[in-house]
């Protein structure tokens, strides 16, 4: 049966629209930056996120009210304080949708000075947040990005891979927004050294649905008084070599960790006489021991792994690869070695995630 191509276009479009959620957002920063920098994605590019939809065009020195994926006006409102304004730069490397997100930005200006951008009227959920932070004029400046009241704080920048790399071209951080403590704040600046900062735009992912990660269990609390908290990035798979990076953040400075996992449930059973709980289920298996980061003494520690890249069939613990269609429960284990507990260790809280094919 052949479909007249106007009734065609109109499934695709019912399609992207039965897809879309009206909490999830793209954004193209620094629209109108000059004569390059005023066109933004196709709404069949789905960036670092895969998330296509309509992509918001920002010009940064007003008031935006964002477009949901599907074109319709919502009550979520983008705007800034900080920072100069609409920057252009033709990346030679870059072409046809990566250009137009990422030739144009918002110039954060020189070393230290930090732009700051508030989200106002975001329904309550959860959200990966996706940090384009990339210069397309001098691709070694680095920029440092962080939601306002989230655990990371993330650095991007360096040389175009022919395509989006986290760390290169944009940072992800998962965070639970709730109203009551404000409006979502986004906040960048360059990373130092006399390095520009630069931020092209923003992918806000609606998790809160069906499958997204879930929080349960009380993180212990760690001699120097950390509760490790867990997130995730990206969908478990047991097939994808990449896409799901689970991170802990607020650990102990610079202590050893790793993470482990199993598909058997949930529990809450004391760890020792300390004040952890193991929360997933045996058996597991375990992710491999990460070395600390932060400081010691201080709760700025924090760990990312994507584990997609060691269990898929072809990765190196393929026999750590699960089951699809089931949920897998997550945790942190990380060393504490002056907790009083007969326990030299401590655990984060959990993390429940469905994986899929
Ligand atoms: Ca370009
Ligand atoms: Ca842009």
């Amino acid at each position: 049966m052949t479909i007249p191509t106007r009734l065609a276009s109109l499934f695709a479009f019912a399609a992207l629209a039965g897809t879309t959620s009206a909490q999830s957002f793209n954004i193209d920063l620094g629209v109108g930056g000059g004569a390059g920098g005023t066109v933004s994605p196709t709404s069949v590019y789905g960036g670092a996120a895969a998330q296509s939809g309509v992509w918001n065009a920002v010009d940064v020195t007003v008031t935006t009210t964002l477009l949901d994926l599907g074109g319709a006006l919502t009550g979520v409102t983008l705007s800034k304080t900080g920072g100069s304004n609409n920057y252009y730069s033709d990346n030679t490397n870059t072409t046809g949708d990566d250009d137009s997100l990422l030739d144009d930005m918002q110039d954060l200006g020189n070393t230290g000075s930090k732009v700051t951008y508030t989200i106002s009227g975001l329904a309550d959920g959860n959200y990966d947040i996706y940090f384009y932070c990339w210069t397309s004029y001098d691709e070694a400046d680095q920029t440092l990005a962080r939601v306002v009241g989230g655990g990371l704080n993330q650095t991007c920048g360096g040389t175009w891979t022919g395509a989006h790399a986290v760390g290169v071209t944009y940072v992800v951080e998962n965070y639970t927004y709730a109203s009551g403590g404000g409006d979502l704040e986004l906040r960048l600046k360059g990373a130092g050294g006399g390095q520009w900062g630069s931020f092209n735009g923003i992918q806000i992912v609606d998790t809160s649905a069906a499958g997204g990660p879930v929080n349960y269990c009380t993180p212990g609390t760690s001699s120097n008084g950390c509760q490790a908290v867990m997130s995730a990035v990206g969908t478990a798979s047991a097939t994808a070599t990449s896409g799901f990076t689970v991170l802990a953040s607020s650990v102990e400075g610079a202590k050893d960790g790793l993470f482990f996992y199993g598909q058997s449930g949930q529990q809450s059973n004391s760890w020792g006489t300390g004040t952890s709980f193991q929360c997933v289920v045996t058996p597991v298996k375990r992710g491999g021991l990460l070395t600390g980061s932060g400081t010691a003494g201080l709760c700025d520690g924090t760990f990312s792994q994507d584990l997609n890249a060691r269990w898929c069939p072809a990765c190196s613990h393929s026999n750590h690869n699960p089951t699809s269609g089931q949920k897998m429960q997550l945790q942190l284990w990380y060393r504490d070695p002056f907790n009083t507990s007969n326990q030299t260790t401590s655990l984060s809280d959990a993390l429940e995630v469905d994986v899929g094919p």
